[in-house]
């Protein structure tokens, strides 16, 4: 997959470490790490040329707020939003960590990979599930659905706990299954308050190389980017669910005036400026929805 090159240009002493296909991060002078959400929107696996304006302040935002939210649950990896001018607003100052190689998922409700697995084997990462779920179903209890940590443009392959506890031990595999579940049920009751619906999201975790037993969030969090949101009102399990931020780019997408082919391997097109004008409106929405705060 083609990552473009970062929009901005930051001081000399910040060197690149990865560039994924909406986030970058980089080192700072001060030998922490510089995480910055680009406005770049990704669909049908494949980043799309034309940017998103604000989806990456707006990215930051949401992040820092669930950050703030969950602080009595879990430490976290973030610093300060002290940061170069070139990326003022989207992006946060982060200790580096020792990362943990399970991307670690938590689910409520079963879509996306976790219904593909339920209807070969009828469980989803070694937990068998009641018969008759149908896509957007909701689950009887939230479950662990971790994942190993694909290499760019691959997808995450799900695996079951005994995988994570041969990865990186019982006590170890133990706590992420905890922790996730703990901040996916306290985000959930949150979003849903608010009229949004948390199926599925995937944290990433790390640790201080000080205090190796402590887990620490980190990366991005709740965002949609990292998972799905559904608005409550259009919620009906049988059929696909709608995203919430991405819908209109796919709908476009998909249509006949785009000339597109998801399938055909081509690189997408530029989307037009009311595709843009409507997916940058669904980020402001989802900001001002959760957390209840008007987007400047
Ligand atoms: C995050 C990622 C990408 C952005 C490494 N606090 C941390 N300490 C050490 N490593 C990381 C973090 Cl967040 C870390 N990633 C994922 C990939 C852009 C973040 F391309 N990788």
């Amino acid at each position: 997959m083609e990552i473009p090159a970062p929009d901005y240009v930051l001081p000399p002493e910040y060197d690149l470490v990865y560039s994924g296909k909406v986030r970058d991060l980089w080192t700072t002078p001060a030998g922490e790490l510089l995480f910055v959400a680009s406005n770049r929107i990704s669909a049908y696996d494949h980043i799309i040329p034309t940017p998103i304006p604000d989806k990456g302040r707006i990215l930051t935002a949401v992040s820092v707020w669930w950050f703030e939210r969950m602080a009595e649950v879990v430490p976290n990896h973030l610093i300060s939003l002290d940061v170069p001018d070139a990326v003022a607003g989207r992006a946060m100052i982060c200790e580096r960590l020792e990362m943990v190689p399970v991307e670690c998922v938590a689910r409520g409700y079963l879509t996306g990979s976790g219904l593909t697995d339920y209807q070969r084997s009828g469980a989803v990462c070694g937990i068998a599930l009641p018969e008759g779920l149908v896509d957007g179903a909701k689950l009887p209890e939230a479950i662990f659905t971790p994942a190993t940590k694909a290499e760019l443009g691959d997808h995450d392959e799900n695996i079951d706990l005994e995988a994570v506890v041969r990865e990186v031990g019982q006590a170890r595999a133990q706590e992420l299954r905890r922790l996730t579940l703990s901040i996916y049920t306290r985000a959930e009751g949150i979003a849903r308050s608010r009229g949004l619906i948390l199926a599925d999201t995937k944290f990433e975790f790390g640790v201080r190389a000080s205090a190796p037993d402590q887990l620490v969030l980190a990366d991005e969090v709740l965002t949609p980017d990292s998972s799905r949101w559904w608005p409550i009102e259009h919620w009906e399990p049988g059929r696909a669910q709608q995203s919430f931020d991405k819908q209109y780019v796919r709908d476009w997408l998909t249509s006949a005036v785009s000339g597109w082919d998801k399938n055909s391997g081509e690189a997408p097109p530029e989307l037009p400026e009311k595709v843009v004008d409507q997916t940058r409106a669904k980020y402001v929405e989802a900001y001002e929805r959760l957390t209840g705060q008007q987007w400047v």
